[in-house]
């Protein structure tokens, strides 16, 4: 007998179907709604666009992966089974993700002559203006390129069409179009809804090429799953960069063959006394290609010369005194670093740095170099020189904190800023001899300062950073004598002597880090503190949808309703521990 039942795919879209019929029209997501602000959005009010059960997504073969993703994105809330596919018939697929050679950015003219006027065409509604000095994208004449990154977006009544160069910049497009669906879209399980797209043209492209967070792993180690999720927390606002500060004092977090002490010892320790942990090379290799997938470069940091008291527990004859200091479970900094008189030294960062370099795709090896301070100026200068000549070897790029600067240059190095004043003559000299910059100040971008004095985790040594000052700030002109033509982009990191949980690290990361991101993508002339507030208050129902914690800021004009459950607030009480300043010489407490 023929298997007559409808397939349960049938099933919810028939039941789809009906209880959309039944609600009332949603008001669609704005199209300029999306955080990062685009580049260009042209909205055309007659042209939204109804997701229905029928809907197919069609692609080029290149793009294959970008589709599986946006479909596997919008399944479990719709309920519809969006079938990805490669045919070249426009009437077979909805939702079409096309790879173009040359990326038509150029809105079309019908768009144009649909009635918008130019100064629309700017993101927000924000005049439009010539690019400042730091847009990296423009000054050139070249506005039709849509580069690495870009995409362009159209939306009609008839469907949805992402244009790109690369994968990347389907990619960035996919999260857009995600962006412009409801908020319950976030649903893990089928929603009544009427899936509405806003009609209109997004042209969008960043302004910076290095877009991150940073997470540290070493205080407090977090495992495989929550690294996972975090990756996909920075894909959704196009940051392009996982910083993984892997080793420190407290925890030594990845297996090296060569030198299997540090993580079997180093890594058995973390702040406050827990378990600790470290990745195997699967592990590690699990979270490069989960990220590569999301077009996010994992920049992995072997911090040096200090910060390395893991590793000396684990190996005594790397420490200055031959003799191995005790585990180190607490928050101070700058008390230990390994031994820069003695070439056993230079042999265990050359294995090290060759086996993590081997195991990253990405180009980038961050050398730390941060808070050395027992080490003189003259042999922090040539341990330096030597441990960059030892990346350079490895075939990748040196990043470091911003204290690298007075060692010599090395080609392509890029150092990251996490100054508070905006202000170091050395870093500017290095920059003046060929340095690039990552710009993560303190007093803006750190993640692990609290939103506000009651904040129930985090520091305060570089101030308080509410949502607003996160987002304030220029990265093209921020540091004094560094040209916006050096800076590579931002990063916002968030160290974790008091974050111990992956609810915690949410809590930092939202709503700050969507402003950071905004920093790193979006053009100057869209930067509007009451605009960005206003759109990232709709994502707090994505959030809350999606079961992602996040701090309600009273900065941020929430929509009275939640769709499902409330922000929950992180239980975990706040350490109580002293936290040593940029510049200050600490002892072992
Ligand atoms: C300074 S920023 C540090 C870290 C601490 C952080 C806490 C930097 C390069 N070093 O070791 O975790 O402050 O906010």
């Amino acid at each position: 007998m023929p298997d007559v039942s409808p397939s349960a795919a049938e099933l919810a879209r028939v039941a789809a179907d009906r209880a959309a019929g039944q609600l009332a029209p949603p008001a669609p997501v704005r199209l300029d709604a999306v955080v990062p602000a685009p580049e260009r959005v042209l909205p055309d009010p007659g042209g939204d666009f109804t997701l229905t059960p029928d809907a197919a997504l069609r692609v080029d073969p290149a793009g294959r992966d970008v589709a599986d993703q946006l479909a596997g994105w919008l399944r479990p809330a719709t309920g519809f089974p969006l079938p990805v596919t490669e045919t070249a018939d426009p009437a077979e697929g909805r939702l079409t993700l096309t790879l173009s050679p040359t990326g038509a950015a150029t809105p079309t003219h019908d768009t144009r002559a649909a009635g918008t006027p130019a100064g629309e065409a700017r993101a927000a509604g924000t005049p439009a203006g010539d690019a400042p000095d730091g847009d990296a994208r423009d000054g050139d004449g070249d506005d039709d390129a849509l580069g690495d990154e870009g995409y362009r977006l159209d939306v009609t009544t008839a469907g949805v069409r992402i244009t790109a160069t690369t994968p990347a910049g389907l990619f960035h497009g996919a999260q857009t179009v995600r962006q412009l669906l409801p908020a319950a879209v976030e649903s893990t399980t089928p929603v009544a809804e009427r899936w509405v797209m806003p009609g209109g043209t997004i042209v969008d492209r960043p302004r910076f090429p290095y877009r991150g967070a940073m997470l540290d792993v070493a205080r407090h180690f977090f495992g495989v799953r929550d690294v996972l999720r975090v990756v996909d927390h920075l894909a959704r606002y196009k940051l392009n960069h996982l910083h993984l500060h892997l080793t420190d004092d407290q925890g030594w977090r990845i297996a090296v063959d060569s030198w299997p002490r540090l993580a079997e010892v180093g890594g058995a320790t973390e702040v406050g006394g827990g378990p600790g942990g470290w990745y195997t090379r699967d592990d590690y290799r699990r979270i490069v290609a989960y990220a590569a997938r999301r077009h996010v470069t994992v920049v992995p940091e072997i911090d040096l010369p200090g910060h390395t008291n893991a590793a000396l527990v684990a190996y005594p004859e790397l420490a200055p005194g031959k003799t191995a200091p005790p585990p180190y479970t607490g928050t101070e900094v700058g008390f230990s670093y390994v031994d820069p008189a003695d070439e056993r030294t230079y042999a265990f960062v050359a294995d090290v740095l060759g086996e993590v370099a081997a195991l990253t795709p990405g180009p980038w090896l961050h050398l730390g170099g941060d808070e050395a301070f027992k080490v003189p100026a003259e042999s922090y200068r040539a341990f330096v020189a030597r441990a960059q000549a030892l990346v350079a070897a490895t075939g990748k790029t040196v990043v470091g904190w911003h204290q690298l600067a007075p060692a010599e240059h090395a080609a392509g190095r890029v150092l990251q800023w996490w100054g508070t004043n905006g202000d170091d003559p050395d870093t500017a000299e290095a920059v003046r001899r060929g340095a690039r910059l990552i710009l993560s100040p303190g007093n803006h971008a750190y993640l692990d300062m609290k939103y506000a004095p009651d904040t129930p985790i985090g520091h305060d040594w570089a101030g308080l950073i509410d949502v607003r000052r996160a987002y304030e700030w220029d990265p093209g002109t921020h540091v004094r004598g560094v040209p916006a033509e050096a800076v590579l982009g931002v990063e916002a990191p968030l160290w974790t002597e008091s974050v111990t949980t992956l609810a915690e690290v949410e809590y930092m990361f939202f709503p700050r880090l969507p402003a950071v991101a905004e920093l790193g993508w979006s053009p100057r002339e869209t930067h509007d503190w009451s605009r960005f507030r206003s759109r990232v208050a709709a994502h707090g129902p994505r959030w809350a949808t999606a079961g992602i914690t996040f701090h309600p800021s009273p900065e941020i004009p929430w929509p009275a309703l939640w769709p499902s459950t409330p922000p929950q607030i992180p239980t975990q009480p706040t350490p109580h521990h002293p936290l040593t300043r940029e510049g200050a010489q600490p002892g072992r407490s």
